[in-house]
């Protein structure tokens, strides 16, 4: 592959390969020699105070290893599972330790773990073990676990409330004595399962004598799990090392420093063997985080001409059982969602309850999804009310580019971008004047076309250091280390830890350019926190705007220096050496050069190289950036309901997304392919049910419908470029725009379709039974 800018080239991702051909190396296909097998039995009650567990039988059945309880392994927990606080300051929550003790409080929490010396032979044995449950009422809804005579699942927080947290500025009594439309509505998310490819898997070694844990895990953020792998079981962070393999996908779901990642360490370390454990997907689906599960109720303040002038929201977020790791960052949802849009007034609140479910934390998006939602619907809500066009509203509320960069209500500022721009351009890529002509024909036929819109912003790219620890109390910023060895080949560390987002192709790319070495030999290594310093792995989309811009930077670093080691052999002023394609030379000499090959090679004879300075090319950078960045665009879907069957088609679906610079384009398009596809699965066909008693009735994959490529259409894509002004690159995120953008931009075309029904609203997910009931009310009037 040539070399010049390879920053815009779409080449290739070098992981696939070896993906589609199934020779990755996942926790599962990692052996080590004397492996025993943990499984771990699980909750079958929501809401339960454990009364005994007689584990007899189960030591007895063969193969068994050891059985141990929550009781067992309690005192060998130096701390409790991490929480952080993200956003609201007022949170309560209780001690999570990684294995039930006296009570349960969801069905799949892991009340004992049996080692064999097969995975069957665990499970087996697991049957054997007798557990007694004095049952509780349990608590599956997030308003009635906060009225007054709930049950109380954690009793020492004394209710199910965890934090009520006001986030309000601007007078929005002011801004509704202003209106002249008053809409209030309730949005519903649902509760989502994330289903990666790959389901969680642990294989932990720990060595007695060396006092060391090697940890193998399906994880997104090893660095983090090293961090408390030492701090839960006492021992010394340098001792601990966690590798992420080839990791089949996360979605946000793994994201958390989980309990089985805990507890194989544990019993690795009482047993002196190493320890697997892989989740099914039975396990998955209930062991696993889940998404979303929020009620949001708005009150919306506009203006006859489609004016918006303040919005009233209240987040209402089911944290299921526990407060998970980074559960409330979802409170970020909060914090942008005022959207692409000015207003006078923000009178937010996010009121976090618990209940006998499942604990919820990130799912892609985490947060912003939700904040799309509500302000795209809103915009909607708007337009219906005064009958002024969904694009108008819009147009008429935008953030212009000459605000940029515009602060919001809550503080935060945009870095850059002209969502007109984008707009435009969607609207005629999908010809919307056409189509709107298009609806009326076909109405008449009673044929239910609907055009929906989603302009969305999103805040990635997490995050300058001393805004993210002020919001979450973590500190993010991008690490990378790059290192060019004797014959020339590169090596880059990273702090990211990609699942599925290809970052050896795209970082590979940013070091090519920059060094003029050929992508083929800049090896991207990543996942292993034994490599390099610590990084802050990969969520939020914020990769490639930290560490990606890392590469660069130390790749710059990198540059420099082998510039000063080529005027020395070229016995040239370090002022005249230009570095260009791989080779540094002289100004207006070409022919007086040096290759990158041959100044690695004098950079580890370090008496070739000038005096006073270090020998070997290698350089680190810690990115900070001043702000984070964010990405936006313009979404269309194109819908035909059925009325026959209440099914919903997606004929069209439109996306002009700003990213900023793109890297690897194809790379940018596929991860907007997979965003898309999964918010159209929020939208139309996904969504977690429990009973009253706390069950889990969507446990497989039958019940649980994750959308084909059958149920999608091709999407035309296209770009617009707004550089972000906050880092060197340019680069805003993508992994989780096409998610955000896309269940409103479906939803509110879904609305569309069913207006002549007089149809405001529709629950995700819009399935073929509501759609149809909506159609049919009334005599088939809808009304
Ligand atoms: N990229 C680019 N140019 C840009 C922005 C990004 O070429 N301007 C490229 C990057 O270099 C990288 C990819 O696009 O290869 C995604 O980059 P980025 O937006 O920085 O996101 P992260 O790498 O931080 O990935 C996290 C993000 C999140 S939060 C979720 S959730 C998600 C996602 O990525 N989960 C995924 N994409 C996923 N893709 C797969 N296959 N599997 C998942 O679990």
């Amino acid at each position: 592959m040539a070399i010049s800018q390879m920053v815009g080239a779409s080449i290739k991702r070098r992981e696939d390969p070896r993906l589609v051909t199934g020779s990755g190396r996942y926790v599962d296909d990692i052996s080590q020699t004397a492996v025993a097998h943990m499984h771990v039995v699980r909750s079958t009650e929501a809401h339960a105070r454990i009364l005994s567990i007689d584990t007899t039988r189960a030591k007895e059945a063969d193969g068994v290893v050891a059985v141990f309880t929550g009781k067992d392994l309690k005192p060998d927990f130096g701390a409790p599972l991490p929480v952080t606080v993200c956003f609201v300051p007022d949170k309560k929550y209780p001690e999570h330790y990684p294995i039930a003790v006296d009570k349960v409080y969801y069905v799949g929490e892991p009340v004992a773990i049996v080692v064999a010396s097969s995975r069957a032979a665990a499970e087996d044995a697991g049957e054997r073990i007798d557990i007694r449950y004095e049952s509780l009422p349990p608590v599956t809804d997030i308003e009635k676990a906060i009225e007054k005579d709930a049950p109380v699942l954690h009793e020492g927080l004394g209710s199910n409330l965890s934090y009520d947290t006001k986030f309000s500025a601007g007078d929005m009594e002011a801004a509704l004595k202003e209106a002249d439309v008053r809409i209030k509505q309730r949005l519903i998310q649902q509760r989502l399962i994330p289903i990666a490819i790959e389901t969680r898997g642990v294989l932990a070694d720990y060595r007695r004598f060396e006092n060391k844990l090697t940890v193998y895990s399906s994880t997104q953020i090893p660095h983090f799990v090293k961090v408390w792998e030492a701090v839960i079981l006492g021992i010394p962070e340098s001792n601990v090392r966690v590798v992420a393999p080839e990791v089949g996908g996360g979605f946000g779901s793994k994201i958390r420093v989980y309990p089985e990642e805990i507890l194989t360490a544990l019993a690795s370390k009482k047993l002196g063997r190493p320890v697997k454990w892989i989740e099914d997907r039975n396990e998955n689906v209930k062991a696993t985080h889940h998404g979303r599960s929020q009620i949001w109720d708005v009150e919306i303040a506009a203006k006859k001409d489609g004016t918006v002038l303040g919005i009233r929201p209240t987040q209402w977020l089911d944290l299921g059982a526990y407060c998970s790791q980074f559960g409330t960052f979802q409170v970020l949802g909060m914090l942008v969602a005022q959207g692409a849009y000015k207003m006078k007034a923000f009178d937010g609140r996010a009121v976090g309850v618990f209940t006998n479910r499942t604990p919820t934390d990130a799912y892609r998006g985490a947060g912003r999804p939700e904040a799309t939602y509500l302000i795209e619907r809103v915009m909607d809500l708007v337009a219906r009310e005064t009958g002024v066009d969904p694009v108008e509203v819009r147009r008429k509320n935008f953030v212009r580019a000459e605000d940029q960069p515009f602060t919001t209500l809550l503080g935060l500022t945009y870095d850059s971008g002209d969502y007109t721009v984008t707009l435009n351009k969607a609207l005629e890529m999908v010809d919307y004047k056409g189509l709107r002509r298009e609806q009326a024909e076909k109405r008449k036929q009673g044929k239910y076309l609907g055009i929906g819109l989603s302009t969305y912003i999103e805040i990635c790219g997490l995050g300058p250091a001393a805004a993210t620890q002020a919001a979450t109390g973590v500190s993010l910023w991008g690490m990378s280390v790059v290192n060019i060895h004797f014959t020339g080949k590169a090596t880059v560390i990273i702090g990211s830890s990609p699942h599925g987002q290809g970052h050896e192709t795209t970082y590979a790319q940013v070091a090519s350019d920059v060094l003029g070495i050929p992508v083929e030999d800049i090896d991207v290594v990543h996942g292993d926190t034994a490599i390099g310093p610590m990084g802050m792995d990969t969520y939020g989309s914020r990769s490639t705007a930290l560490d990606g811009n890392a590469v660069h930077i130390s790749a710059m670093k990198v540059q420099e220096k082998a510039k000063k080691i080529a005027a020395h052999l070229l016995e040239a002023a370090e002022g005249d050496i230009v570095y260009e394609n791989g080779k540094a030379f002289v100004k207006g000499t070409p022919s007086k050069a040096v290759t990158i090959q041959e100044i690695a090679v004098a950079a580890f004879q370090t008496n070739r190289i000038p005096k006073g300075m270090e020998g070997g090319l290698e350089a680190t950078t810690f990115f900070d950036p001043s702000n984070f960045v964010w990405p936006f665009g313009a979404h269309i879907a194109v819908v035909e309901v059925d009325p026959e069957t209440g099914a919903t088609k997606i004929l069209r679906y439109v996306a002009v997304d700003d990213v900023g610079n793109r890297i690897n384009p194809m790379v940018v398009d596929g991860q907007l392919h997979g965003g898309i596809a999964q918010g159209i699965g929020q939208a139309l066909f996904e969504e977690a049910v429990y009973d009253e008693a706390g069950q889990l009735r969507t446990g497989s994959m039958v019940d649980y419908l994750v959308p084909t490529a059958a149920d999608l259409p091709t999407f035309e894509l296209a770009a617009t470029v707004t550089p972000s002004p906050v880092n060197p690159l340019g680069t805003k995120g993508v992994g989780e725009a096409g998610t955000i953008a896309s269940s409103p931009a479906v939803i509110n075309a879904v609305v569309d379709a069913l207006a002549p029904f007089g149809v405001k609203d529709i629950t995700m997910p819009a399935t073929p039974e509501k759609v149809w009931q909506l159609m049919h009310r009334n005599g088939g009037t809808g009304r």
